[in-house]
């Protein structure tokens, strides 16, 4: 059917990330056979394949969790219970923690998160190639484009494989340290059309629209969050007591799931004067 006759059409963001390929098999290779050897089985080679062909000659604007079912499938990983730690707004210091604390696990200290974290990607209908130029940026031209897609399929399966006392850690140094129109626009029966509420801000909260409504009731016994302050902002913009905590701690006890809440934990706060 090709080569084609016209460009790939121009989009708002940022092209796919240069020589994506080489660097998903890298890290695909850094993680098993350095940093979990005990993974050592897992096919990079066919995780670099499903990767690619999960977005390859497809349109970059109709993405489907589908799409991503045999990468998914092929990095499968059992996370050990009481080990999964959930952030927002907070990326540089949770991974610092978890960077301390071995035994604790972000997405992105697992296989899938730590291959694809910080790369860009996406192809088009009408080409073999990636799209280096430009790409769907998913305020300016659509939610459905292959990276918000992406971590929309791996954060909803990293919140399912969660079990026993789980953390997050927020950043009440910010207005949106928990963004509560996250999740009305998830439990919104004409999700994932926008919230008419707050069309924009409302999608970019993984955290409140897609991790806590896929925790397990029974699987999951308690979340704890930890509310850090003077993350780069305000000192103290939101804490424990504040109401868009109430509404964290409201949506959980609904989905009988305990939470409880701490601020400035010390072996976090500990981690910001490093
Ligand atoms: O890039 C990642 N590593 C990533 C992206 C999205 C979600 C990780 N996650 C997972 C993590 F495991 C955390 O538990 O979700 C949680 C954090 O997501 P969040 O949206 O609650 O936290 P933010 O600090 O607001 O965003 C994290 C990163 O994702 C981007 C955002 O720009 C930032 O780089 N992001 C958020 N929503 C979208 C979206 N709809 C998005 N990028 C594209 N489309």
């Amino acid at each position: 059917m090709w080569p084609r006759a016209t460009p790939p059409r121009a989009w708002n963001g940022t092209g796919s990330t240069p020589h994506f390929s080489e660097i998903v098999l890298g890290r695909c290779f850094t993680y098993t056979q350095l940093l979990r050897p005990e993974l050592g089985h897992a096919d990079c080679g066919q995780i670099g394949k499903a990767f690619t062909n999960a977005f390859l000659s497809k349109d970059p604007c109709h993405s489907s969790e589908q799409d991503y079912q045999l990468l998914l499938k092929l990095t499968s990983q059992t996370i050990p219970c009481h080990s999964s730690v959930f952030w927002s707004k907070s990326t540089q210091l949770a991974h610092l923690y978890t960077r301390v604390r071995q035994d604790m696990f972000t997405l992105e200290d697992t296989l899938i998160g730590y291959i694809a974290d910080g790369l860009n990607w996406c192809g088009d209908a009408g080409s073999y190639e990636m799209n280096y130029q430009s790409c769907p940026h998913w305020r300016k031209d659509c939610i459905n484009n292959p990276v918000s897609v992406f971590w929309d399929t791996v954060s909803k399966r990293f919140a399912e494989n969660a079990c026993g006392e789980v953390q997050v850690v927020l950043n009440g140094s910010v207005s949106n340290t928990f963004d509560k129109n996250s999740a009305s626009a998830y439990l919104n029966p004409h999700w994932p059309r926008r919230s008419v509420l707050n069309p924009v801000s409302s999608m970019n909260n993984t955290f409140g629209r897609v991790e806590i409504h896929n925790l397990h009731p029974g699987k999951v016994s308690v979340l704890k969050a930890w509310v850090m302050h003077d993350i780069g902002g305000v000192y103290s913009y939101h804490t424990c007591s504040s109401p868009i905590i109430d509404d964290l701690k409201f949506i959980l006890s609904k989905r009988n799931i305990s939470f409880t809440c701490e601020d400035d934990y010390r072996p976090i706060k500990f981690l910001q004067c490093v």
